[in-house]
């Protein structure tokens, strides 16, 4: 007969190295089992890369999808130690996407290419993820300096993140870009925007999944080259359309 004593030291052994992998892999550790994913989705953003991917805390295995950059953003991604996924749907969400499908770790982290995030920042928002604190985390932008945020924007996202908590009972104050939660469960979550709606609809439906979501601050920076959404009239128009679309859906 196996004394009930030895299933309490089997027991406490397994917590152990569960709590010890969680806890290598928030931190970045060089096993493979320990490493998380990140999704760079990509247009044209070859002034940004070299920096952002020299930025990748250690463990963090950038993964750069390319949506038809025609300025070289592939082969510098590739010349700088990421995975690369060519991607021929247009599409912020569409990149966002194949990104996730192209993962492999069991966490998984977004960030834009353009140089507004710091890759330094991630663990800031994966470790909820890995302490088993979120399903869903998100970094709220905290803008550093003139032009990281023009205020059109900022008001706009103000505006969905109401909508979001009337609609949804999520409390978050920001849609951002950095998010990070575990592979499988985002790939069973129904989203079905491939476009500026992709954010704002992996909320919805992890909301909607039961999912705890949570937020923390994170810098956000000028991006580098030029803005093409936030900063023309018809990237500002796309977003907002598409993003209400999620929220009448
Ligand atoms: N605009 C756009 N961006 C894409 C697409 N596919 C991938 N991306 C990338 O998605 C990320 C977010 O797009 P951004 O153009 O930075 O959008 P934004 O942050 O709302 O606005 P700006 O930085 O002001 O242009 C960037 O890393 C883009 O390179 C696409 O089809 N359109
Ligand atoms: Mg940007």
């Amino acid at each position: 007969m196996w004394p009930a004593r030895w299933n309490r030291v089997a027991a406490s052994r397994h917590r152990f190295v569960r709590a010890f992998v969680l806890l290598a892999a928030c931190h970045g550790r060089s096993v493979s089992a320990m490493e998380i994913d990140v999704v760079l989705p990509c247009l044209n953003e070859a002034g940004a890369l070299p920096w952002l991917l020299s930025r990748m805390p250690s463990g963090y295995r950038p993964i750069v999808a390319d949506n038809g950059s025609t300025d070289g953003s592939p082969s510098i991604a590739a010349d700088h130690g990421a995975t690369v996924v060519h991607v021929p749907q247009r599409g912020y969400g569409a990149a966002c996407h194949a990104g996730l499908d192209a993962a492999k770790h069991d966490v998984v982290c977004f960030m834009d290419a353009d140089g507004s995030l710091d890759p330094a920042d991630l663990p800031i928002v994966s470790d909820l993820v890995c302490d088993d604190l979120a399903d869903l985390a998100l970094g709220r932008r905290r803008p550093q300096g003139a032009g990281a945020w023009p205020p059109h924007a900022r008001l706009g996202n103000v505006v969905v993140a109401s909508a979001l908590r009337r609609r949804s009972g999520v409390h978050v104050r920001d849609i951002g870009p950095m998010r990070a939660a575990r592979r499988e469960a985002l790939l069973a979550l129904p989203i079905s925007d491939r476009r500026f709606g992709y954010p704002l609809e992996t909320v919805v439906r992890a909301a909607e999944a039961g999912w705890r979501v949570s937020e923390r601050d994170v810098p956000y920076y000028p991006r580098t080259g030029k803005s093409k959404v936030t900063g023309t009239v018809g990237g500002t128009m796309r977003t907002v359309r598409d993003m209400r679309k999620v929220l009448a859906s």
